[in-house]
């Protein structure tokens, strides 16, 4: 099975303590394993300025679901932990679960697309990637180090 990648993020409520219990949803979910976690860090808004800063991470996953039914259970569980998608694209979140890559896998289809479009230009997911694994490949565009280096 691949090693998944998901973007963790929060900027409104209990940031981490939302966090942790989507990791533990995911975790509890019998297809889904939880690897590994980086450090959560705070990060200032990107995109959509007039908001709350954000906490960000990465997980490592291992799961026999396929990409489309790993996004529907993201998903679901940031639905469960009150994400609300009615405000502005970029706006505030309670929980932000972005599945950024999906092993060596490039998917590009309505609704998803692997690897995340806007990884390359991130910082915020860029840093806890290369926390997760220094050699990480970002299939089509190099190496994580290489795009973090890209940012400098
Ligand atoms: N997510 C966004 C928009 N802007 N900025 C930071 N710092 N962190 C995020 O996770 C983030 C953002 C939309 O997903
Ligand atoms: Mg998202
Ligand atoms: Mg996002």
């Amino acid at each position: 099975m691949p090693v998944v990648y998901v973007g963790l993020g929060s900027n409104l409520g209990d940031r981490e303590g939302t966090i942790r219990q989507a990791l533990e949803r995911l975790e509890a979910d019998g297809r889904i394993e939880v690897l590994a976690v980086s450090s959560l860090r705070e990060t200032d808004p990107v995109g959509y300025l007039d908001q709350p800063r954000f906490l960000n991470g990465a997980a490592a996953l291992r799961t026999e679901l396929p990409a489309r039914a790993l996004l529907e259970r993201l998903q679901d569980v940031e639905r469960e932990l009150g994400r609300d998608r009615s405000g502005p694209r970029f706006g505030p979140r309670t929980i932000d679960l972005d599945l950024l890559l999906y092993g060596s896998e490039t998917v590009d289809e309505p609704g998803l697309e692997i690897p995340h479009p806007r990884l390359a230009e991130r910082r915020f997911v860029l840093e806890p990637l290369a926390e997760l694994n220094g050699s990480l490949e970002v299939p089509g565009r190099g190496s994580v180090q290489a795009l973090l280096a890209a940012l400098q």
